[in-house]
């Protein structure tokens, strides 16, 4: 295992390396993990960096196991202005994080409030504990959700459901997040990141260049039209058919062994 490092200079964010799979740690426990302009820059920039390791196929982003995010520093923006909001990098960095190609896990324990649950929407696929307490409460300081909250969550649990949590800041909880379609495990907290990792590892494994197309493709049935999304899921389809993860994994399958996947 690859020592701890901490990211950009600060101790705000932990990384780590554990074989092909790279852990994200937040870490502001005496803010819950609200996420302030750094730390939200700091995420993104390592997720890029990571994006660019040929020795990572896959991210795990987690909070610890007390609580994941309790969203956005309320103190850094309580007195700004709306053209303050806008000029800084906050949405940019929101946009750079749905451009990573590797997938990415969010391990959820605690609070995903606000930003936290935009952040772990923001990801791939969704491992909570028994602990895990999701919400969007913008409404009870005075705004709305501002990235990605009102898409997201309306995409992955309804319209009405979604309506009811934006517009009452109530709060909702990892099994019912999961009935509903938002997660994809519910573990004992004790063994939350045993299951990412496993996820994660059992992902990594998977021809990498398939992994990636396979990701963006699937993003697309939530952002284009169904007819444009099955156009590119077919060129993405083709593309595979010039790497050489295709060829060795046809070939092992015919040949009845298991295929030794390149990332070519
Ligand atoms: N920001 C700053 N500090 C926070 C915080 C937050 N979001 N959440 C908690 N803390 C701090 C508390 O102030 C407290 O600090 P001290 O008093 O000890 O100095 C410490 O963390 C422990 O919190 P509590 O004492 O409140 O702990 P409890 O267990 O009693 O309650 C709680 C936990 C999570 C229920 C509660 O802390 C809470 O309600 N927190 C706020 C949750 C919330 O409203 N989250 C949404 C924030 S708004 C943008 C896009 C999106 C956004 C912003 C910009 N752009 C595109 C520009 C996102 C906005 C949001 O997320």
């Amino acid at each position: 295992m690859e020592k701890v490092r901490e990211a950009a200079n600060t101790s705000e964010l932990l990384v780590e390396k554990r074989g092909a799979v790279a852990i994200l740690t937040l870490h502001r426990p005496q803010v819950l993990n609200a996420l302030s302009d750094s730390l939200l820059r700091e995420v993104t920039s390592e997720m890029e960096q990571l994006d660019q390791d040929p020795g990572v196929r896959v991210m795990v982003l987690t909070g610890g196991d007390k609580v994941f995010a309790a969203g956005a520093d309320i103190k850094g923006m309580a007195e700004a202005s709306s053209a303050q909001m806008q000029i800084s990098d906050r949405l940019a960095n929101w946009e750079r994080i749905r451009k990573i190609s590797k997938p990415i896990i969010a391990a959820v324990s605690g609070y995903a409030l606000g930003g936290g649950c935009e952040l772990a929407m923001s990801c791939d696929l969704i491992v909570a504990s028994e602990k895990a307490v999701f919400g969007q409460p913008e409404i009870l300081i005075g705004v709305m959700p501002g990235a990605g909250g009102t898409q997201r969550l309306t995409r992955a649990i309804g319209k009405y459901r979604a309506m009811e949590f934006i517009l009452t800041g109530s709060r909702f909880t990892a099994q019912q997040g999961m009935e509903w379609g938002l997660i994809n495990r519910v573990v004992p907290p004790e063994l939350l990141m045993e299951e990412a990792m496993a996820l994660a590892e059992e992902i990594a494994s998977k021809p990498p260049l398939a992994v990636r197309l396979a990701k963006e493709a699937v993003s697309w049935a939530q952002d284009v039209e169904l007819g444009e999304g099955l156009l590119k899921e077919r060129q993405h389809f083709y593309k595979l058919f010039d790497t050489e993860d295709q060829k060795e994994g046809m070939r092992a399958f015919l040949e009845k062994r298991k295929p030794n996947f390149k990332g070519k």
